[in-house]
């Protein structure tokens, strides 16, 4: 890209030349600053010409913003040693998520032959099953009921009775509700097969995306569901690429560079992995040609990337907030911090056993994409959503560890840093950011040991069972900032600036 100019000018297709536009063949449902880093840019760099058509979350903001620029926008690739600016055109229409009407006119035709979903761990609303058994729909959930009657009560036929916003007079607000009243329309239409892509950080998020959407099917409409199971192919993804918020900072930085006023870059950084597994019966990009690896079995790569970098980004989420530090680079230069890293990776890694997974190169470049100094990862970002982030990444690891004969203490002291953390917060009035937050401020309200054991049955109610568990993390809380306030865990205050 061209060097700065003085005068910037609007970002749209009058002021940037784009030649002529991928046609539409992925619908995204999570329309954010990492999809817009990853699977957009993946599809860009495939250059076999598919666009996208991507619905926003909760706020239809982001789609605005991006219509207003033709969908067009900078990704700012940031390495330690300096920036790289592209636009990026793969995104060539936006909507707001509550419009189904949109939804469903796109996915009802044949062209349309992937839906991929960044909609966060919480954004499927799974429950666990009893005694480790499959998580399945959270049908107690608040908004999911809401959905489920909802529908039920708008369904004409194969379809639902559609207004201006979602339903008539019901606005659908859990994915799989969306989801199926656009899938609704597809079975309609002529039914052509189509995959579902998960691109968000759960395990096995190909069938917590199937579980999710086939259980508000079932609820909704039997015949949905058995066309559903036939037709949809949930595809399996481990993502990653660092991918923090972008700031006003950032967007100064891109109109001096690029000489264009870009209301909605994103910044990331250098590297980028997407691993997957599954069918496409209706096709894909060659993501290939951008690097994407289609392998049989996910399992090994998806666990690499969720104990190794998810789990080392929630320990230092909580023990570097509790430890005054602000960003990752700032809590790995925390020579403590960085040492419960490794015994985290340690302890990982015993369970990592595939040779095509490199796990020393895959630590040693961790440990550099972490300490980027130019890339501001917020431990606040990372920390949201706890408990729920913790049950993918921290308690895989303690069982397989317990499994070996270990103590797994090492895999314990995430939990205990998020419930010191917690505790601390709630005790300041402050948020605690989680879906389970009315859960986790009851917990609190207990001491000693009953606390440890209360808040642990948010992350998982089998785990909260195992007293060795429930004392190891015990033997952790308030050891971890400095000088350690234990034993009485219960007075930990984090230092400095917390989140
Ligand atoms: C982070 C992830 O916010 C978080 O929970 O751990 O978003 C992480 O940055 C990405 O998975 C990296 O690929």
């Amino acid at each position: 890209m061209s060097a700065a100019r003085t005068v910037k000018r609007p970002l749209n297709a009058s002021t940037y030349e784009t030649g002529a536009r991928p046609r539409v063949r992925i619908v995204h449902l999570g329309l954010g600053a990492f999809h817009r880093a990853h699977q957009a840019w993946y599809t860009e760099r495939a250059g076999d010409g598919w666009g996208i058509a991507a619905f926003t979350g909760r706020s239809p903001d982001a789609a605005r913003q991006l219509n207003e620029q033709d969908g067009l926008y900078t990704l700012v690739e940031r390495a330690a040693d300096g920036d790289r600016h592209a636009i990026i055109t793969s995104e060539v229409e936006a909507h707001d998520g509550a419009d189904l009407q949109a939804l469903s006119t796109l996915l009802a035709q044949p062209d349309i032959a992937i839906v991929t979903l960044t909609v966060t761990e919480a954004g499927y609303r799974l429950a666990a099953g009893p005694g480790g058994t499959p998580a399945h729909l959270d049908t107690a959930d608040e908004l999911v009921a809401a959905d489920i009657a909802a529908l039920r009560a708008h369904q004409e036929g194969m379809t639902f009775t559609l207004g201006a916003q979602g339903l008539d007079g019901h606005v659908v607000r859990t994915t799989a509700g969306r989801l199926l009243v656009g899938l609704a329309a597809r079975r309609a239409a002529d039914g052509w097969p189509i995959a579902v892509v998960s691109c968000d950080n759960l395990p096995a998020n190909g069938a917590a995306a199937r579980a999710s959407l086939l259980g508000m099917a079932e609820q909704v409409d039997p015949l949905l569901a058995a066309w559903i199971e036939a037709n949809v192919s949930f595809v399996d993804s481990s993502i990653d690429r660092i991918t923090p918020q972008t700031t006003d900072a950032d967007r100064a930085g891109v109109a001096e560079a690029t000489g264009y006023d870009d209301v909605a870059p994103v910044v990331a950084e250098p590297f980028a992995s997407w691993v997957l597994a599954g069918d496409f019966p209706a096709g894909r990009p060659a993501w290939e040609q951008a690097g994407a690896l289609f392998v049989d079995d996910l399992e090994p790569y998806e666990r690499r990337k969720l104990w190794l970098l998810n789990g080392a980004h929630s320990l230092m989420a909580y023990a570097g907030a509790l430890r005054g530090h602000a960003t990752i680079a700032d809590a790995l230069a925390d020579r403590r911090v960085s040492d419960w890293v490794e015994e985290f990776w340690n302890a990982a890694a015993h369970h990592l056993l595939d040779p095509h997974l490199d796990i020393p190169a895959y630590r040693a470049a961790l440990r550099e994409r972490f300490a980027n100094p130019r890339i501001a990862h917020h431990l606040a970002q990372i920390g949201r959503d706890g408990s729920l982030k913790l049950a993918a990444r921290a308690v895989p690891v303690y069982r397989a560890e317990c499994g070996a004969g270990r103590d797994g203490a090492a895999a314990l002291r995430p939990l205990a840093a998020w419930m010191d953390l917690s505790v601390a917060r709630l005790s300041t009035g402050q948020d605690v950011h989680d879906p389970a937050a009315g859960l986790i401020a009851t917990a609190a309200e207990a001491t000693g040991t009953e606390q440890t054991r209360a808040l642990l049955a948010v992350v998982d109610a089998t785990l909260a069972e195992d007293p060795d568990a429930v004392s190891g993390i015990d033997r952790l809380r308030g050891t971890l900032i400095d000088p350690p306030s234990n034993p009485a865990h219960r007075s930990v205050s984090p230092k400095g600036n917390t989140p």
